[in-house]
């Protein structure tokens, strides 16, 4: 099985709010078209400019305080922003004929202080071996300390490819891999293979509640399996991921 997920940044546009770019995501369709059933694919999308403005309007990493019933309705209402942003790429899927079917986060995952402590994962498992392209996303999560939390789809990645032992994870990102600093900036190298001691010089995202690109690496850091890190604008870069070949950043297996 093969982890796929759809940055926030290529799916929408993140500074416009409720933006999809449905291009990219009929791309990343035509290529999987070409490789399933031979080869079996979990989907996980990140919130881009659905979920993460409304995560921030509403609080939702802050936690639940007592009496605080007008945040469960934010809650709720972040939720429903990504069921729209979901169906939005299943529909896409199945008008290529691939069987993506959506699994909401929020309903399999508990958290702890943010930290994933339980993952209802059976229905994920028997969804694969009929067929189906399971698709997950950044979520709001019930978390057992804080009440509620966001739940971002980087940590999904790490808890189902080290759970279900994936045989790689692919992050499709707006940019062709991982850089030392901001990429854009004067200096900037794209680095060809990241570890633990690998220094990253990112200053602070302002759209993101979940922390971009250091949660991302922090999360690759934590998977068992050889994970990429490639331009999922680029059509072909998803093919090539697939088939081992060298693009992009890589971190490899444990
Ligand atoms: O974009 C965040 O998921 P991410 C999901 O994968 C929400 O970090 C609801 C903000």
């Amino acid at each position: 099985m093969i982890l796929i997920k759809l940055g926030g940044s290529i799916i929408s546009d993140k500074n416009k709010p409720f933006s999809f770019n449905e291009g990219v995501v009929r791309n990343v369709a035509a290529e999987l078209k070409n490789l399933y059933p031979e080869k079996s694919f979990i989907l996980v999308h990140g919130g881009g400019s659905f979920g993460h403005p409304m995560a921030r309007k509403y609080g939702i990493r802050g936690g639940l305080a007592a009496g605080e019933t007008k945040k469960l309705i934010g809650f709720s209402h972040t939720h429903e922003a990504m069921l729209e942003l979901n169906e939005k790429i299943i529909d896409i899927f199945l008008k290529a004929e691939l069987p993506a079917f959506s699994i909401s986060s929020s309903s399999i995952f508990i958290t702890d202080k943010g930290n994933i402590v339980h993952g209802e994962l059976k229905v994920i498992k028997e969804a694969l071996k009929i067929g189906l392209i399971p698709v997950l996303f950044g979520d709001v999560v019930i978390d057992e300390s804080k009440g509620m939390d966001i739940i971002s789809g980087d940590a999904i990645m790490a808890y189902i490819a080290n759970e279900m032992k994936a045989e790689k994870a692919i992050f499709l990102m707006d940019v062709d891999g991982i850089y030392d600093r901001e990429p854009g900036k004067k200096d900037a190298r794209l680095i060809d293979v990241i570890d633990e001691t690998t220094v990253i010089r990112h200053g602070m995202e302002k759209i993101d509640v979940t922390g971009g690109i250091k949660n991302k690496i922090r999360e690759a850091m934590k998977m068992d399996c050889m994970v990429y890190f490639i331009n999922g604008m680029v059509k072909g870069n998803l093919t090539k991921a697939i088939k081992g070949e060298k693009i992009g950043t890589i971190k490899k297996r444990k």
